[in-house]
């Protein structure tokens, strides 16, 4: 058995027995598919997940890209190639496209639960397969020239990168000086380093089309500062024939250096430099239009829904390894037996703080699995085009708010408790035997790239709550509300609804209290600074507020299936779910009482502090 361990049960209960994906199948562009065609693209992905892709995991890591300075060039393990390949002839580079260009006509729930297995099983082949899905940008942005473009980068494989970070501008895209200046021929000659691009070189694909942000000068245009004045060039690494895709010279965009990282070895991290090697590096203005940062954000929004699904994946497959050897590891006796020095040796499952250790990852594991599913609903009703304008609108910006819970809490609940998984096996945890430290070193980079959590948590805070007046989040606010106010549970989760209750009280007050701040700083300037120290904290407790809630209702449709006879093989699925809910209500939600508490306290004591004192 490889190290991937996927949770196939889960995400089909997610997708037909909660979220009811099954009535959207079969009309309009999901014409052609049914629940018998999306289970069947699960179960064909996941035996190819679980074995070869997971297959060059470990060996990938071990035998990491070889740089070669005097070419630029790299070398890829051939484990690993053989994974992409595999990947490659099964056709999975289609799963995300539209019907148009050739997709599988099936709806982004569908997709991204497909996802998960590959992330799980092997994320880098997930990020070099995004050639596809970048056409997609490019076919959607661009010229009619730049569309046939998309479809040679398509119909040739070609592999593609985002390149938005420099040395200088991390955080601050905006500080990016990588400029473009405008030729005669109506190209552009890019100049600059960027850094950490993803890979902007390997030996997978024959091309590769760099996405690059840059600042355009030339007659006629003004240079504005900041992400407004950065214009988005698609910057191929050979040119090519437009009309059949045959390479022509290398373009002057180099890789001159590949990082040498914590985790995800496999995944080049480039250091790209543009114009600088005697070849001028050549790019197109996307679509004729100076609209970089809107462009790059279609791009950056599906990468960020893929870093949260990468990271709730790695937690997944973590927590049923260590699950697994839970189950079998002899050691101690029962806690009761504890002074009988004669007593039997019981399984670490007998543990009560192994089994509360294991109870809070699978909360998170499948909590999270639900959240990054309700979102990819919303992107299922734009994907569909269904209901009226205002229900288009409101799809838009529910799936806006929820982006920035799915990639943060995602990515910190991951790590925090995938170190769980990895202390779960106690010692043998830290050996390479066993996949868990390399979960850990591989999902450590999802609370980082995409914009870090803090950058997630001013996000959610300030545009996708702010700015968007609370609209998508009063609607959010109406369904948990509607469920806690349900019988849900027949009887059976009464408790754990009142407790849900208090948790949406506290998560509004904190969120109330942070208004008034931001509100106050009209008058005091400096009152905005008590927002920033506390976004992350209403980020993570919104996390949870959705994790409980979301359980619940899992536990709610358990509950009735259980009631009706479920199977023998069904039935420990669905008291897991009731079991699950109940522990997270009971044991995390009392905790956003204090951190509501620590919020309204707020001062700006620390910003005060001297660096000295630190
Ligand atoms: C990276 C890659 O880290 C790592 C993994 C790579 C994996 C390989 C690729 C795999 C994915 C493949 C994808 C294929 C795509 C397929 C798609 C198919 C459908 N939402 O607030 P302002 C825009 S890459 C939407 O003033 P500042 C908006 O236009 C590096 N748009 O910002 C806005 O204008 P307006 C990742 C947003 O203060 C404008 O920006 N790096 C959003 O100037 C200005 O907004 C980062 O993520 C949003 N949430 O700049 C950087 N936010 O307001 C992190 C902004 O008029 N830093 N816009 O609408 C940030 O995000 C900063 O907040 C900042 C601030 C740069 C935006
Ligand atoms: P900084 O921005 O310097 O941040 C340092 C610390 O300060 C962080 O903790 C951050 O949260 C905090 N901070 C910064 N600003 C603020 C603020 N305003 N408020 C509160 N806290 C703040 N980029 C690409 O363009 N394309 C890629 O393909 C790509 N792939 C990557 C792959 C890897 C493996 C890595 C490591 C990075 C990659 N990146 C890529 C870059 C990545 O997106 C950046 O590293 C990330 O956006 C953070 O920028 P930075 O590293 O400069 O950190």
């Amino acid at each position: 058995m490889g190290h991937y361990k996927s949770n196939v049960r889960d995400l089909e209960f997610n997708l037909f027995e909660v979220l009811g994906v099954q009535e959207r199948l079969g009309k309009g562009v999901l014409a052609d598919s049914d629940e018998e065609t999306a289970r069947g693209v699960l179960s064909e992905l996941n035996h190819l997940a679980t074995g070869p892709l997971a297959e060059s995991y470990a060996d990938a890591d071990r035998n990491p890209p070889v740089y070669d300075p005097k070419t630029f060039s790299v070398q890829l393990p051939e484990s690993f190639k053989k994974s992409y390949r595999q990947l490659l002839d099964g056709e999975w580079w289609r799963l995300g496209l539209t019907n148009e260009l050739g997709g599988l006509g099936m709806p982004p729930t569908v997709q991204w639960a497909a996802a998960e297995l590959i992330l799980g099983a092997n994320a880098p082949l997930f990020m070099y397969l995004a050639g596809p899905d970048m056409a997609m940008i490019v076919h959607k942005n661009g010229t009619e020239e730049q569309r046939k473009w998309a479809q040679l980068m398509l119909d040739r494989r070609w592999g593609a990168t985002m390149v938005l970070t420099e040395p200088d501008a991390g955080s601050d895209v905006g500080a990016g000086r990588t400029k473009a200046v405008k030729q005669e021929d109506g190209s552009w000659h890019l100049d600059g380093v960027k850094r950490f691009i993803t890979s902007a070189e390997h030996d997978l694909t024959e091309n590769i089309m760099h996405l690059v942000l840059a600042r355009p000068e030339g007659p006629g245009i003004e240079t504005k500062p900041g992400t407004k004045g950065l214009s988005l060039f698609l910057v191929p690494k050979f040119h090519f024939d437009g009309e059949t895709g045959e390479l022509g010279e290398r373009n002057g965009a180099f890789v001159t250096n590949v990082e040498h990282k914590m985790g995800i070895k496999v995944s080049t991290t480039c250091e790209l430099t543009f114009g600088q090697h005697g070849t001028p590096a050549k790019g197109w203005l996307l679509g004729e239009v100076h609209d970089g940062i809107a462009q790059m954000f279609q791009v950056i929004e599906y990468a960020r829904m893929m870093v949260g699904t990468k990271a709730i994946a790695t937690l997944s497959t973590g927590y049923l390894n260590a699950l697994e050897y839970a189950k079998e590891r002899v050691q101690g006796t029962d806690l009761p037996n504890m002074l009988d020095k004669a007593a039997p040796r019981v399984t670490i499952t007998h543990h009560p703080d192994v089994r509360r250790s294991l109870m809070l990852q699978k909360a998170y594991a499948e909590g999270l699995r639900a959240i990054y599913l309700y979102t990819a609903s919303f992107q299922d009703q734009l994907w569909t085009g269904e209901g009226d304008e205002a229900a288009q609108k409101l799809a838009h910006s529910v799936n806006d708010l929820l982006l920035p819970v799915v990639k943060g809490v995602g990515s910190e609940r991951a790590t925090e408790q995938l170190v769980q998984s990895l202390q779960t096996l106690g010692g043998s945890g830290f050996l390479q035997d066993y996949p868990i430290e390399q979960y850990l070193r591989d999902a450590k980079i999802d609370s980082l790239y995409e914009g870090t959590t803090a950058i997630q948590s001013l996000d959610f805070f300030f545009r996708k709550i702010v700015r968007d007046k609370g609209k998508a989040l009063t609607f959010l606010a109406g369904e948990i509300t509607a469920f806690i106010e349900s019988e849900t549970g027949n009887g059976r989760l009464k408790n754990e609804r009142a407790l849900l209750k208090q948790a949406l009280e506290d998560t509004q007050g904190m969120l109330g209290s942070m208004i008034g701040y931001l509100t106050s700083s009209q008058q005091d300037p400096q009152n905005v600074n008590k927002v920033g120290q506390h976004t992350v904290r209403l980020l993570l407790s919104v996390g949870d507020l959705l994790v409980g809630w979301q359980l619940l209702k899992q536990a709610g449709i358990a509950v009735v299936k259980l009631d009706n006879g479920a199977s023998a093989k069904d039935k420990p699925f669905y008291e897991g779910k009731l079991a699950v809910a109940s522990f997270f209500a009971k044991t995390v939600l009392p905790e956003l009482t204090a951190r509501r508490a620590i919020v309204e306290a707020a001062d700006n004591a620390l910003m005060e502090v001297d660096e000295a004192a630190f």
